[in-house]
């Protein structure tokens, strides 16, 4: 029969709506067929909207041990602004700490922190993360 030919050659998609025309499940199947794969569409274009959205930027504030003076501050912050992802950075050596404003996608907390241990200092992030 020639429908079972087609059947075979067009896959399931057109198998369910063969079906769904004989009337064993009901008239709306393709349908909500169609409406699936639009809803699938609109999810597949959101994620690709968010993927596309402005980096979540934020500040972190790090512990930094062994900074003696200003140059210290100046020494690390040079190297951390060198990170694809930070915007910008502040040290200070008497409150022994480095705030820096980065996208932690492109420039975790942790890469950051070891960029400044590379100098010859101390550093890990603040327990209590900075307010963006
Ligand atoms: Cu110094």
């Amino acid at each position: 029969m020639a429908l079972a030919g087609r059947r075979v050659r067009t896959g399931l998609r057109l198998l369910a709506c063969d079906e769904a025309s004989s009337g064993s499940r009901g008239p709306g199947f393709c349908a909500l067929l169609a409406s699936l794969m639009g809803r699938i569409a609109a999810l597949v274009l959101a994620f690709a909207a968010a993927c596309a959205a402005p980096p979540e930027v934020r500040n972190t504030r790090f512990v930094v041990g062994g900074m003696v003076c200003h140059s210290c501050e100046e020494g690390i912050c040079a190297a951390v602004r060198k990170l694809d992802g930070v915007e910008a950075c502040t040290a200070d050596h008497a409150a022994g700490a480095a705030e820096v404003r980065h996208d932690p996608a492109r420039a975790p907390a942790a890469a950051i922190a070891d960029t400044i241990t590379k100098l010859g200092y101390t550093a890990a992030p603040a327990a209590a993360p900075a307010a963006p």
